[in-house]
């Protein structure tokens, strides 16, 4: 029987859904089935036990069905299941707002909420278009990113993003430009950031020259770039960035929706990095993946701008925002969440576990088709020399190789990637790399 089976499923049932992201012939020929989860392990339809070296989808830091989280979220849905977030309000989503602000990078004191990082991302690039006309600089549109960025998947996530792969198939965006990213082969196997490259942010004062920052608003990149394999910023690149944005008044958004809320073993990948954005996206961690919410914080001074512009003050000064907006069973997910990461000081965990992450998975250097290995903080990528000129293919074998051994890996593009929790232990650091080993070495050794 296969997992579909063995989870009751039928034929029609598995047929019916159009699963997101996925290889739907092979999964459905081969489906993988999740059932439970535990902590840092996910349980399969044949009630294996696998470890999640990926924390969900870079969700999950804090340890799959914490019974804290399921609780507040029961305790809210029978007190409050839903209120309307527009011109109405509930005590939740202020307090929530507050605490994000107070972990916040300095300034950063004004929040949105969303129900995803590409709703987010969306609505942080809406906000910069907005805030320049508010300022009386209407001509300042377009939002440059970088190449292997990942921004969504809605049509600003993919006109942003630089992944080949997520963008090809939908014709023309938003308006945008890319500059390069950040990886050179003379960068492979540095342990955490590359010495050298910041150079390659001066790539932005060219892009400038040629659109002229006058038709600019915004700048918008990940820390590290998550999706794409973990590509590690050089030293002194985002500071380069951020001078450059200040030089030609255009705004630096961090995409965070990886980085943040301990992932970079700091708070937020701005603290990590030692630089502060004008805006910053933010999901995933938040609730521990356990309901949908994202959101964006940013300075006052761009939120003063939209309420000096918003006419009689029962006008909406940003006709912006989703049904779900703040809802109250999310917040109370986040609630619950931060009071985890604070109460087990799970970021100072991060951080204090990094660098003997990054010894161990460095130790796959030399094992067979491995041509870079990359990390910061709890996150790593591997990039796999491509095969019988696919380069997607082989980082999918040794994935469906690591997930018959009991282990769960992300793969994408040529890479694998990995997002440990934040509560793994030492032994379970060893056995995702010597399954990965394991798995190179029985399929190409
Ligand atoms: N920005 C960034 C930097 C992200 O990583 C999004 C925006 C979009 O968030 P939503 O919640 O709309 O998916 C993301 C999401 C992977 C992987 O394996 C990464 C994401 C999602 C799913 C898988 O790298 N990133
Ligand atoms: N489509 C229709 C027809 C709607 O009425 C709405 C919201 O009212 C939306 C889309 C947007 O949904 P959401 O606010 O959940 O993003």
């Amino acid at each position: 029987m296969n997992q579909a089976e063995l989870a009751g499923l039928t034929q029609q049932q598995l047929d019916s859904y159009w699963m997101p992201y996925t290889g739907n012939r092979q999964f459905k020929a081969d489906p993988r089935i999740i059932t439970a989860a535990k902590d840092s392990y996910l349980i399969d339809a044949q009630g294996r036990q696998i470890l999640d070296s990926l924390s969900g989808l870079w969700t999950c830091g804090a340890g799959h069905s914490r019974p804290e989280i399921a609780d507040a979220v029961y305790r809210q849905l029978n007190q409050l299941d839903y209120a309307p977030g527009f011109q109405f309000g509930h005590p939740l989503a202020f307090q929530l707002a507050e605490r994000m602000t107070q972990l916040a990078p300095k300034g950063l004191n004004r929040v949105c909420f969303t129900n995803s990082g590409s709703e987010a991302v969306d609505t942080a690039t809406k906000i910069a278009r907005a805030y320049w006309r508010q300022c009386g600089q209407a001509s300042k549109t377009k939002i440059l990113a970088r190449q292997k960025g990942y921004h969504g998947a809605s049509w600003g996530g993919i006109s942003f993003g630089g992944i080949p792969a997520n963008r090809k198939l939908w014709g023309q965006g938003i308006e945008t430009d890319l500059l390069s990213h950040t990886w050179r082969k003379d960068m492979a196997f540095s342990k955490g950031m590359p010495e050298e490259g910041a150079d390659l942010a001066d790539e932005l004062e060219q892009l400038l020259g040629l659109h002229d920052a006058s038709n600019v608003a915004a700048v918008i990149v990940e820390p590290f770039s998550g999706s794409a394999g973990v590509i590690v910023p050089p030293k002194g690149y985002l500071q380069r960035l951020r001078a450059i944005c200040d030089k030609h008044q255009i705004l630096l958004i961090f995409d965070e929706v990886i980085t943040g809320l301990g992932r970079s073993g700091a708070r937020w990948g701005a603290d990590a990095f030692g630089v502060i954005p004008d805006m910053l996206t933010f999901a995933k961690q938040v609730t521990n993946g356990a309901v949908p919410l994202g959101g964006v914080l940013l300075g006052q001074e761009i939120y003063d701008a939209f309420m000096a512009k918003g006419g009689a003050p029962h006008s909406v000064e940003l006709p912006h925002g989703f049904t779900y907006s703040g809802h109250p069973v999310a917040c109370a997910a986040a609630m619950a969440t931060l009071d985890i990461l604070e109460s087990e000081q799970l970021i100072e965990r991060v951080a204090a576990k990094a660098h003997e992450f990054e010894t161990k998975i460095h130790s796959l250097k030399g094992a067979p088709h491995i041509v870079d290995i990359r990390n910061f903080g709890f996150a790593a990528g591997i990039t796999l020399e491509a095969k019988a000129g696919d380069a997607t293919l082989r980082p999918f074998e040794v994935a469906i190789e690591c997930w018959k051994r009991g282990l769960y890996v992300r793969w994408g593009g040529d890479t694998l990637q990995f997002g440990l929790p934040f509560k793994i232990e030492s032994a379970e650091i060893d056995q995702i790399v010597a399954t990965v080993r394991d798995s190179l070495e029985t399929l190409y050794g």
